[in-house]
């Protein structure tokens, strides 16, 4: 059951692993929604602790540092500093912004382990897991090397094979395995760790679950499915030794499990928060009037939603989730966002090359978030719904609204005169759409809210367009008045119910309607507040604008088409990196490599083989006369740029025919990493004939 009007509300966005910069995805799945819920709790007056931070342990960390040869704690001070400063960027409203590497978080994570334990809730277990001797370390499933069991690839990893994207486990991975660390083979040893009897626990957890039935149909699916299959316990403690040192005697090379101490987190930064804050953490953890949310991808649905909740439940002083309103993913251009194969929108270069754009990235993101389904961005969206929907409706509206006002008002808010029909409707439907949007807010419907909002500035554009005040200013000024105070009026509920979508808009929008110098008019001091939004008469008569600005601006076809090509042209270039060298041949003598006659010869002739797109007949002089030899060269080269070009052939392979041709040896090309050919020849005029030994 989900708690009726909380006013106090801890919000959490998942803590991101601190192992690379942040893209699109990220903003849609979890952070956008959380942001937009969270301003609109703030504007709607409620008491709220927005918490995030990175996640700073675990394997995925370890792994980053092996790869850019930098150390865990370098990796994390690294990107901890990039991340914030990209959320910063786009107006992700943390109330605290912290990292899992704090003294606060290491403590409260022992402590909460400690309770566990002394209460008896954990079981000990000795199981077999991989070692490396040489390293003299545990390996973490992942840096287990061996051959995939489904397509073959020699170096599929204990978790995952990239070549063909199987979910593996270390045990089925075929010989050869080796370790990632000393490249020696792991051997099987016993270690002992601490796990969460979630079998047990699986009736508790059903009650709480099912106790949600308004939970998204695809976070209660995903729960269902695993209590369905049957709850396992669950190791908390593993060995590794990036981490947080299990607080238990004799357990050197063992931390706590990434996914024990990560959403422990929220609550030591919520303290931490509290402390900078002077206020009583425990109100926020511990209050059952405090409603509990947890804004996540879907990756981490069964963490949130199962075990914190029973690692809570066992600790037994703590609040559970009212809510864990998880998104689906969001693709890239009919494809899945890859930080490996580099098809992604990072957040740091978006602001680079679109300064100043982050309402139209958080409008496409919202209007476009995977809330129910994977969802997709596109370029070619991102343009047409700023041009179509944020400059021809939204700034549309409020530049008439302005500009007229200007024109025919001297820039005052005017008088309303009497109403008629029309103005009257048009005031009734303004004055229901605060409820409207904060509704689905409310419901985590960030979409819909979002294009509610968007019919507000629709029904602002229809009005001007009956009513045509340009029109009608050559007769009747009062009426102009009426029609744009109106049209003014909705501008002004705009300014408040967009905050939580498009902040940076917001405050334009209100440096453009002056409302600073709007005078008080409720208790928080500020009439521009949501309790007011829809109310006829936000602005006063006489009230002067500000100076006008637009407030979005056109995107031209070539800003688009840069940023596709710039996405198609990193993925060729990352394709092209991780392509590997090719495996070693097995070893020969040298009287297998001397029985190879190589040689020297001139090009004489070149020309394409009739019917064949793939071979080259060429005339070679080989010192004694001419040889023809064909060459499957005919996409690489124009057969008249090989003329008189000095080239390496393998002289003595037998002669063969092909499409009818005798070849009478073979060129050597050197291949490229992109499958490019080049030629072989010697660094500076031989004679023909000459050997090659
Ligand atoms: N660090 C997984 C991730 O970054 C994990 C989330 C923890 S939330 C408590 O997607
Ligand atoms: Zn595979």
């Amino acid at each position: 059951m989900s708690l009726e009007n909380p006013q106090r509300y801890t919000v959490t966005a998942a803590l991101i692993y601190a192992n690379g910069p942040i893209h699109i995805g990220h903003l849609a799945g979890c952070y956008l929604p959380a942001d937009i819920y969270v301003r609109y709790l703030r504007a709607t007056g409620k008491d709220v602790a927005f918490i995030s931070g990175t996640d700073e342990h675990g394997v995925p960390i370890t792994i980053r540092a092996q790869k850019e040869g930098i150390t865990p704690q370098e990796v994390v001070d690294k990107y901890y500093v990039q991340i914030k400063r990209s959320f910063e960027d786009f107006g992700i409203s943390f109330d605290l912004y912290s990292r899992t590497s704090k003294p606060i978080h290491h403590e409260t994570s022992r402590e909460f382990f400690l309770n566990l334990y002394n209460s008896g809730n954990f079981t000990e277990e000795i199981t077999e897991q991989y070692y490396d001797e040489s390293a003299k370390q545990f390996l973490a499933d992942r840096y287990i090397v061996g051959v995939c069991p489904v397509c073959g690839n020699p170096n599929a990893y204990g978790d995952q094979c990239e070549n063909c994207g199987s979910t593996l486990s270390p045990t089925e991975l075929k010989e050869p395995l080796r370790s990632m660390l000393s490249g020696s083979k792991p051997v099987l040893k016993a270690t002992k760790n601490w796990y969460l009897p979630l079998d047990r626990m699986q009736p508790r957890i059903e009650e709480y679950v099912n106790g949600h039935p308004e939970w998204k149909t695809n976070v209660m699916g995903q729960c269902q499915s695993w209590l369905k299959e049957g709850l396992r316990p669950r190791a908390m403690t593993r060995d590794l030794d990036w981490g947080i040192k299990v607080p238990l005697p004799d357990t050197d090379g063992k931390v706590l499990y990434v996914w024990f101490d990560a959403p422990i987190g929220y609550i030591s930064m919520t303290k931490e928060w509290a402390e900078q804050q002077g206020r009583d953490w425990e109100l926020y953890w511990r209050n059952k009037d405090t409603k509990l949310v947890h804004f996540i991808g879907k990756d981490n649905i069964v963490f949130h939603c199962i075990i914190f909740p029973a690692m809570l439940m066992h600790e037994g002083s703590y609040i559970l989730a009212d809510n864990v309103p998880a998104n689906e993913f969001m693709n890239l251009e009919g494809d899945k966002i890859s930080t490996s194969r580099n098809w992604a929108v990072w957040l740091h270069e978006y602001l680079d090359e679109l300064p100043g754009k982050q309402d139209v990235l958080r409008y496409v993101l919202a209007a476009n978030g995977p809330e129910t389904k994977d969802s997709e961005f596109t370029w070619k969206d991102f343009q047409t719904r700023n041009n179509s929907e944020l400059v021809g409706i939204f700034g549309n509206f409020v530049n008439r609204a302005v500009v007229l006002t200007q024109k025919f008002c001297e820039g005052k808010v005017p008088t309303r005169g009497e109403l008629t029909e029309t103005d009257q409707a048009v005031l009734d439907e303004l004055a229901q759409f605060p409820d409207r949007i904060g509704q689905a807010i409310e419901q985590y419907r960030f979409r819909e809210a979002l294009s509610y909002l968007m019919d507000l500035a629709r029904l602002g554009n229809k009005y001007l367009a009956e009513t045509e005040p340009w029109k009608v200013a050559k007769t009747d000024l009062t009426r102009v008045h009426t029609i744009l105070n109106i049209a003014l009026q909705i501008s002004a509920s705009l300014s408040i119910v967009c905050e939580p979508f498009l902040p940076f808009t917001a405050e334009r929008l209100r440096k453009l309607l002056n409302t600073d110098q709007v005078s008080a008019k409720d208790a928080t001091g500020s009439a521009f507040h949501w309790i007011n939004a829809g109310k006829p008469d936000l602005l006063p008569h006489g009230h002067a604008l500000g100076e006008a600005v637009l407030l979005f601006e056109k995107l031209e076809d070539d800003v688009i088409n840069q940023q596709i090509n710039k996405l198609h042209e990193s993925k060729r270039m990352n394709e092209l990196a991780v392509k590997t060298v090719p495996e070693a041949k097995p070893a020969i003598q040298y009287d297998d490599f001397a029985k190879m006659d190589i040689r020297i010869g001139t090009i004489l002739e070149a020309e394409r083989v009739p019917k064949s797109d793939k071979l080259l007949k060429l005339k070679v002089d080989d010192g004694t006369g001419t040889r023809q030899i064909l060459s499957g060269i005919a996409k690489h080269f124009e057969p008249e740029k090989l003329i008189g070009v000095q080239v390496t052939f393998l002289a003595n392979l037998a002669p063969r025919k092909m499409m009818g041709l005798e070849s009478q040896g073979m060129i050597l090309m050197a291949e490229d990493r992109d499958g490019s050919l080049s030629l072989i020849g010697p660094d500076k005029a031989v004679w023909n004939g000459g050997t090659v030994s």
